[in-house]
């Protein structure tokens, strides 16, 4: 299995697009999690008439260092209830798919849209409706450049409690159920490890549920409370994350896709001096988990 990681370890903290793509490569990844997330979604680069040549430029010096962009990582939020925002963030969603085929990308990961309200059980066939309706008007686009949506699995907090408390598409059967309803070839599913653990569910049935449809995920730890994006094994208040229970059910189910890091905040603390030090031992984990569960 090809590891990689999301280039949000290290953009727009630590470097550039192709700074990250050099790194990563240098210490050894194989793949690439690319992050639209790292441009504005109103003045990045994406919005401008050049993005084509920018992707374009990444991919050649992607392809020059051996590494692959495998998957990349939409902006969010991916609706608001402001429908000339909604409209535009379509429109950027395109460009977006574009930019994944460009850089040789065949997933592209997108939050589902949450609409305001959407807690717990609340609004959940409201939700429904305005993501599928959100999705299908990109199924064309997808189809044109030949890159698959997939839906990642969030949260939301409990305004009372404060706790992170599930939403729509917070559990592996509604996402599945999206899947089944949207019938195309053009969506599938992205497991957010630290998400899923972070409300208290079962990885490895969650992975089960995904079966078939799970092509992405987002690997990172926590303490089963926050939404931490830690290391694997970082610390014992940080980390509770039993790697061999999901990474078990990833070879059960036969899953196909990259081990692929999002554990970002990991990163977020090392003076640019330690950073490739520390994306090597990020590597070196991801080694470790990939050879001892036979991945
Ligand atoms: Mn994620």
């Amino acid at each position: 299995m090809k590891l990689s990681a999301a280039t949000s370890h290290l953009v727009p903290r630590h470097c550039t697009d192709e700074e990250a793509i050099r790194l990563m490569a240098r210490v050894g990844f194989e793949a690439i999690d690319y992050g639209f997330t790292n441009h504005h979604r109103h003045t990045g680069v994406y919005t401008t008439d050049s993005y084509q040549e920018y992707a374009r430029h990444l991919r050649r010096v992607a392809d020059q260092c051996g590494i692959t962009i495998g998957q990349t990582h939409a902006n969010y939020p991916s609706y608001t209830g402001n429908p000339e925002e909604d409209k535009y963030l379509l429109g950027l969603y395109e460009r977006e798919i574009i930019a994944t085929s460009i850089l040789g990308g065949r997933y592209m990961i997108v939050h589902p849209a949450v609409p305001d309200g959407c807690v717990y059980d609340k609004l959940r066939d409201e939700a429904k409706d305005i993501n599928i309706e959100r999705l299908q008007a990109l199924q064309k686009c997808a189809e044109e450049y030949d890159v698959v949506i997939c839906l990642e699995n969030t949260f939301v907090t409990d305004r009372q409690t404060k706790r992170k408390c599930p939403t729509a598409c917070s559990e592996a059967v509604e996402i599945v159920d999206y899947i089944e309803t949207l019938n195309s070839d053009r969506f599938a599913a992205c497991l957010d490890v630290g998400h899923a653990n972070a409300l208290g569910l079962s990885i490895s049935d969650e992975i089960h549920t995904l079966g078939k449809h799970l092509r992405a995920v987002h690997i990172h730890d926590n303490d089963g409370r926050d939404d931490l994006h830690a290391v694997p094994f970082l610390h014992p208040k940080l980390s509770s994350i039993d790697w061999g229970q999901v990474c078990t059910a990833l070879r059960e189910t036969g899953y196909s896709g990259t081990f692929n890091f999002e554990s970002d905040a990991f990163m977020a603390s090392y003076p640019r001096e330690l950073v490739e030090d520390a994306m090597s031992f990020l590597e070196k984990t991801g080694r470790y988990l990939i050879r001892q569960y036979h991945l």
